[in-house]
């Protein structure tokens, strides 16, 4: 049956990148920039003495390649160094109230905020106020709460290291160890998980490791839209004969075919590299059954090679020197019946063991994993269930093998490294106490989920936000913004203007800052900063575009400035280490050891990696082995026969809460985001079609209805809905969450879809 024609839904038939990508940069540029400026931002991106792009984290080869083209970097880049603006006399022109009627894009569309603004309640509008006012209202609001535990200090991963080294100082010597963190929403299953199995909360692999893999699978994540300089790597991998497996609900373009830009024999005879060799549908939140699956496969191959007095499929010397718990393991998987693992993966016995016998044939592994296994009511355990995988056959601290968690912004990572974190270790509150003779706060703090819950609970009553736009990224927006609407004191450092900045509290403001492609002085002459990508890679970034106003200023200064004015009686020389960042770097490396010889090491080209101990087979856990642990039973979801697992997505136009535009290339979407990507037989059985309008209600919760979708019939895995994020943030409760990383379970919802009663 032909499929209906519906409005701005077609199927994407080019590969990914190509020439759809040169035009969709070219119309970035054009839309954001001032003609002048546009190739010295993008020229210098990634370059030895440039800045670091603040698209992804995906590593550089040693920061000295030629210019390495990037769809979503240089739209990530003309979004910052557009040359619209967002000035006093455009909030004077527009009360909040109908601020608040904006969409999202249109919001930040508006560009570079460029003076600091203060509400007025009286006329409903923020209105210009000056550096110093707002400094004195911040301190003294920060001061007169009756204890430090009551305010909230977020960080968004675009922050350097440097600034948020500082950040996390001015908090801890003001009393707490509140720190809700991007990352709690994004990789803390990895950060919890990780630990626990290998005693590092990081990925072991290098870049290098991927020209030695022989098999490199990606589980729940989609490199051609979120981490597009990946695709050169696996482009790589592919033409030298690597098995790339892909585990995904959605078929995706960027894990499909590659066209690359940079090989103009491709670019002009319209050819692609395939990337995965195998691709396999998933269903949403089933990654648990089918690395189950793999591993009894791997166990059953072990047993027939012993049986045929083979030496096995097994890493035994690996097992027995480097880890523990193998039976226990064992008897879990024995214990888990064929049968429930493909009810929960929604794939065949034989393609599980199609999967699994392409792993235990490669020498080498590694395994690389996004949103699709973190964001989940088991996250945890899906991280730790492919740490036992690859241990199974010693896949890790080995050259061409290890596991490759996707980190999302630019500087997550780092920004965790140097301190960012509501449970600090001991050896951060010595450091910290050592170098600076002040005495840290020990007790546990609030992460995203617990801090939204102490704002709703009136437990806190002030939030400094470092970037980002939490309100609208974190879920359930009917909590989180009534409960940010009660704050005494909500301070957005940002760049552009989002909803998070409408959400007013009793004293609302905005101080606009730097970004990263801007040249940043300070008294001691042009500074650099510093970012850690996800393979543990430090290295500078230097910004070189004039700023977006006069009256901006970096990070690290409005930081050291708010220290100043709230804490009278402080250790710490502020303004010093904010004129010279240099002895920021050299503080960070006082307080941990792990930076020796930094403003040093950050000279050589490509910066430095920090050590892994997990990648040369040290195990940082209390038994010193790396662990096999134990998810019991599979993910198997106890609601209603007709629920579906709704999962959500990022578009290609957007860059998660910024919506660049409204097009989905990849997913044949056009200039609409008000879609619901459903499997056809879904529909079928319920009597709906492609392009009808539909409603998606929580399963047994119909009061969280988010009404009025288009249902878009998709290659997607039985069983399995695919919505944007963030507009499918109201169908998850803000208790919905894994448990022991509380990192919100946006991938798995269980819905019920009908057709659309409006
Ligand atoms: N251009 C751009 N780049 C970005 C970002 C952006 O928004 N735009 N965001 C940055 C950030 S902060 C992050 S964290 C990363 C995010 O990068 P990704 O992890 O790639 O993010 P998502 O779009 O959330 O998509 C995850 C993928 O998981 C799949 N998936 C969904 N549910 C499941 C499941 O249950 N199992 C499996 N196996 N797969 C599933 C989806 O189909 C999708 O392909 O990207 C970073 N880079
Ligand atoms: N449903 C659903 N929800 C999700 C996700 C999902 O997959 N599904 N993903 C989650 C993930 S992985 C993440 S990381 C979070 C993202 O959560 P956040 O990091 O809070 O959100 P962003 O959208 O990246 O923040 C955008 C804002 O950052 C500010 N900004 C941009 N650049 C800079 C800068 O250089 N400095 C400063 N100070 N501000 C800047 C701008 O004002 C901009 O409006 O969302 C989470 N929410
Ligand atoms: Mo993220």
């Amino acid at each position: 049956m032909a499929k209906r024609k519906v409005e701005g839904v077609e199927d994407y038939q080019g590969a990914a990148a190509g020439w759809g990508a040169l035009k969709a940069v070219a119309g970035a540029l054009r839309g954001q920039m001032a003609v002048v400026n546009e190739t010295h931002g993008l020229l210098t991106m990634n370059q030895p003495h440039g800045f670091d792009c603040p698209g992804c984290a995906w590593p550089d080869p040693k920061h000295t390649s030629s210019f390495e083209f990037c769809e979503n970097g240089a739209k990530a880049v003309s979004w910052e160094a557009t040359s619209k603006r967002t000035t006093p006399e455009f909030f004077a022109a527009h009360t909040v109230s109908e601020l608040w009627e904006w969409n999202d894009h249109d919001l930040e569309n508006e560009g570079r905020l460029t003076h600091p603004m203060a509400y007025d309640k009286a006329s409903d509008r923020y209105v210009p106020i000056s550096w110093e006012d707002a400094m004195t209202r911040i301190g003294a609001a920060l001061r007169a709460l009756d204890d430090p535990n009551m305010a909230e200090f977020y960080t968004s991963g675009r922050c350097s290291n440097e600034a948020a080294f500082l950040y996390q100082l001015f908090v801890r010597e003001y009393g707490t160890n509140n720190f809700p963190d991007c990352s709690n929403m994004c990789h803390e299953a990895t950060s919890v998980g990780l630990p626990q199995s290998i005693g590092v909360g990081k990925g072991t692999v290098t870049l290098e490791d991927f020209d030695h893999a022989d098999a490199i699978f990606c589980i729940g994540h989609n490199p051609g839209t979120n981490h597009p300089r990946m695709l050169t790597t696996l482009r790589e991998c592919a033409k030298r004969g690597a098995a790339i497996v892909s585990i995904n609900p959605l078929r995706e373009r960027g894990l499909e075919r590659f066209m690359s830009p940079q090989h103009p024999v491709e670019m002009l005879t319209n050819s692609s590299t395939q990337l995965s060799s195998a691709y396999y549908q998933v269903k949403v939140g089933g990654d648990v059954a089918v690395l189950k699956g793999m591993m009894k496969t791997v166990i059953a191959l072990d047993a027939a090679s012993l049986a045929e007095g083979g030496e096995g499929v097994l890493d035994r010397a690996f097992i027995a020197e480097h880890t523990d718990g193998i039976d226990a393991l064992l008897a879990d998987l024995a214990a888990t019946s064929w049968e429930r693992i493909e009810k929960s993966a929604g794939l065949t016995r034989g393609e599980i063991e199609e999967i699994g016998t392409i792993y235990a044939r490669a020498k080498n592994v590694i395994i690389n994993y996004g949103m699709g296994i973190t964001q989940h009511r088991h996250g945890t355990g899906n991280v730790q269930q492919i740490a036992n995988l690859l241990m199974l056959r010693g896949n890790l601290g080995r050259p061409g093998a290890g596991i490759s968690p996707l980190r999302g912004h630019s500087n997550v990572q780092g920004d965790r490294t140097v301190g960012i974190t509501e449970l600090p270790n001991q050896a951060l509150l010595d450091g910290i106490k050592k170098v600076f003779g002040f005495e840290p706060p020990t007790q546990h703090g609030h992460d995203a989920v617990a801090a939204v819950r102490a704002i709703r609970d009136g437990r806190s009553k002030a939030l400094i936000c470092l970037g980002g736009n939490l309100a609208v990224a974190m879920s359930d927006p009917e909590t989180t913004y009534p409960a940010m609407r009660g704050l005494d004191l909500a301070v957005h450092i940002a760049t552009k203007l989002n909803r998070s900045h409408l959400l007013m509290a009793k004293e609302s403001i905005i101080l606009p800052c730097l970004g990263r492609t801007e040249i940043d002085v300070q008294a001691s002459g042009t500074q650099l900063v510093t970012v850690e990508d996800s393979m543990s890679m430090v290295h500078g970034s230097r910004g070189g575009l004039k700023p977006a106003s006069e009256h901006l200023k970096s990070e690290i200064l409005i930081v050291a400035e708010m220290a100043k004015a709230a804490l009278p009686a402080t250790k710490v020389k502020w303004m010093e280490l904010a004129a010279d960042y240099s002895k920021i770097r050299d503080a960070i490396e006082g307080v941990f050891p792990a930076f020796k010889d930094y403003n040093k090491r950050i000279q050589e080209p490509g910066g430095f990696r920090l050590r892994n101990a997990a990648s040369e087979r040290e195990w940082l856990t209390p038994g010193k082995k790396a662990n096999f642990l134990i998810f019991s039973g599979l993910y198997e979801d106890g609601s209603a026969d007709d629920a579906l697992t709704l999962t959500t997505i990022r578009s290609h136009d957007q860059y998660n809460t910024t919506i660049y535009g409204m097009n989905d290339r990849y997913r044949g979407i056009t200039g609409r985001r008000d879609v619901v990507f459903v499997n056809a037989q879904d529909l079928a059985s319920r009597g709906l079609q492609h392009g009808d309008r539909i409603d998606l209600s929580v399963a047994g919760n119909p009061a969280r209805t988010l009404r009025g979708m288009t249902a878009v019939a998709y290659k997607i895995a039985q069983g399995s809905v695919a919505a944007y994020y963030p507009e499918a943030n109201m169908l998850v409760a803000l208790d919905q969450h894994d448990a022991k990383s509380g990192t919100p379970a946006y991938k798995s919802i269980p819905i019920v879809i009908a057709a659309s009663a409006t």
